[in-house]
């Protein structure tokens, strides 16, 4: 298999909770405070949590140092889009269980704009430009990116591999001057899960023997099934740098049959790790 000895995978479970270190609650600390906040089509919004200080605080250890009428400003793939104001303070309507991490955090949106997935980032006096200084979302993936997720798939033991791969974007995610590709693939059918139905988001970081492939989620359906996909299937939101280290964090809305919400991805220099959600996991 020629890609197989190009093509290092890092596996990063969603499942996995966030890391104590990086989200634990300390009511002491001190710093500039950023906060990121989904805002889905209907503008509902999801309060994932943000930082103190540089360190990442969840939702629930942040909500309290928030205020009425702070600045937002709005963010997607294809860059900024304006500002907006918090109303009143987060709130969690999550209660117990599952849906323990949800949270909101009303904005003064524009009724006007709507039907777009947006992250709206509250960010310190200062802070430098979140977005990385390379951002383009491709119209089509390139073809040797198309191939490798083929060699993927098929070393999952996927006959006739179909890679989805429906968001395909060059940027440079640490500012180090090399490219870097982020592709989201999904397939999964309607009704019910075929054997190759996957969800996959990863990195690809260089070219030829190079090339490193870090997997930020992988969800494959090994065999048929009558009942529907249970995948959970993802949108790349956008990619901002929420706690001023240079380097832009994943945003993500995404969901599946029994539940959905937002997820902030970072990257820790050498793989993924899922910092912040916000939402219901099932
Ligand atoms: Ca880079
Ligand atoms: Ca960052």
């Amino acid at each position: 298999m020629a890609f197989a000895a190009a093509v290092s995978e890092t596996e990063t479970g969603r499942d996995e909770p966030a890391a104590s270190s990086s989200s634990s609650a300390d009511p002491a600390r001190s710093g500039p405070m950023s906060v990121v906040v989904g805002v889905d089509p209907d503008r509902l919004t999801c309060f994932m949590g943000g930082s103190v200080g540089g360190v990442v605080l969840t939702a629930e250890a942040l909500a309290a140092r928030l205020r009425d009428g702070q600045p937002y400003r709005l963010f997607d793939l294809s860059g900024a889009h304006g500002e907006t104001l918090s109303i009143g303070r987060p709130r969690s309507e999550g209660g117990e269980g599952e849906c323990v991490d949800l949270w909101r955090q009303d904005l003064a949106l524009d009724p006007r704009e709507s039907g777009s997935r947006q992250a709206a980032l509250h960010l310190p006096p200062g802070a430098p430009d979140p977005l990385p200084g390379q951002l383009e979302v491709m119209d089509r993936p390139l073809g040797q990116h198309v191939e490798l997720m083929r060699e993927f798939l098929a070393r999952r033991g996927i006959a006739d591999p179909e890679p989805g791969i429906v968001q395909s974007i060059r940027t440079d995610l640490e500012g180090d001057g090399a490219i870097d590709h982020i592709l989201n693939l999904v397939r999964v059918g309607p009704d019910h899960a075929r054997a190759g139905d996957h969800s996959i988001i990863v990195m690809v970081r260089g070219e030829g023997p190079a090339q490193r492939t870090f997997i930020i989620q992988e969800e494959v359906d090994v065999s048929d099934s009558a009942y529907s996909s249970t995948l959970w299937v993802n949108t790349i939101v956008a990619l901002v740098d929420i706690n001023g280290d240079g380097t832009a964090e994943i945003i993500t809305e995404g969901g599946y049959l029994y539940g959905g919400g937002w997820e902030v991805i970072g990257w820790d220099g050498n793989g993924f790790e899922h910092i912040l959600f916000c939402g219901c996991d099932g």
